[in-house]
């Protein structure tokens, strides 16, 4: 396997990041997971534009411009030969001391791009459904660490994902410090009621998500109302159908909320729709590269 480090495409084993790198000591970078299907890559300008806006969230500059962060993706699916896969861009603070202090840094950002086969949910959970769990850690409060950035900081996360391990689901729904229904821990959330879609607006403690605006496009092209407001749990555990949407899981059909059965538990009519339109977009729409 090759992996792009700062401007260089060099061996799997050679892609070594200093333990001073203040991405390893404080988690303190961006991060972006893309994915290419049959020799497109979905959404990339898209991805980018939220990498730089994270960035400038944090002061963090990358020294390389959109233009070449999008040709060093390319040359790393090339090198690797992947006509299908999943990419991952991280821009560290890089090489510094033991303090806090970012200055430190002295602009090393590190930059790397690893590229991959997806290994994600098997086919059969998109035909069953998933059950997933509320957990009791909220998301991040926007005043403290605001869920838009993605930051190389995920514990809040992942200490989410931890519980729902534990409750034997494989998915967590994590609420907002009010208690609605912010997104589960690498997926945005959707409700039907009525006919008619929800999701929580971004502000509320929810990443902007790449496939969630992807998703509100379909849908107004296939004339199926949809909002943005707020979400209770209630209203999740009394809706027709639920889906997930994420880069890596794209659309999962939910069924189950705090042993609470959706609809008839079963994937919902207006959630295969989208599925099915979304797998058709990912095939035609994105940055083309050849092989
Ligand atoms: N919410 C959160 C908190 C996320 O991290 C999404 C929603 C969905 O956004 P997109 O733009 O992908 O539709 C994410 C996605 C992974 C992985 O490898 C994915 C994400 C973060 C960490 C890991 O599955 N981000």
């Amino acid at each position: 396997m090759k992996v792009y480090l700062n401007g260089k495409v060099v061996d799997k084993k050679d892609a070594k990041v200093s333990v001073f790198d203040h991405g390893y000591l404080y988690g303190d970078g961006v991060f972006e997971g893309i994915r290419a299907y049959n020799g497109l890559v979905f959404k990339l300008k898209e991805h980018i534009d939220r990498l730089f806006e994270s960035a400038h969230s944090i002061v963090l500059s990358i020294p390389i411009s959109k233009k070449e962060i999008i040709a060093g993706v390319i040359k790393t699916l090339k090198a690797n030969k992947l006509k299908d896969g999943y990419i991952r861009i991280v821009v560290s603070r890089g090489e510094g001391d033991l303090g806090l202090d970012p200055r430190k840094c002295k602009g090393n950002q590190t930059i790397v791009i690893i590229t991959d086969k997806i290994v994600f949910y098997p086919r059969e959970l998109y035909k069953k459904g998933m059950e997933i769990v509320t957990v009791p850690t909220i998301r991040n409060l926007p005043e403290a660490l605001n869920p838009q950035i993605k930051s190389l900081n995920y514990l809040n996360n992942i200490l989410a994902k931890i519980e729902a391990i534990n409750s034997g689901c494989q998915e967590a729904l994590m609420l907002d410090h009010l208690g609605y229904v912010a997104e589960c821990t690498g997926d945005n959330i959707f409700a039907v009621k009525n006919g008619e879609l929800y999701t929580p607006p971004q502000c509320m403690g929810t990443l902007r998500g790449i496939t969630r605006d992807t998703v509100l496009s379909i849908a107004k092209r296939l004339k199926i109302p949809a909002h943005e407001h707020v979400i209770t749990r209630h209203e999740l555990y009394i809706s027709e159908e639920c889906f997930l949407t994420g880069t890596a899981a794209e659309i999962v059909p939910v069924v189950k909320v705090d042993g609470r059965k959706i609809g008839d538990a079963r994937p919902g009519k207006i959630t295969e729709r989208i599925l099915k339109e979304f797998r058709k977009l990912t095939h035609k729409d994105g940055v083309e590269y050849s092989l």
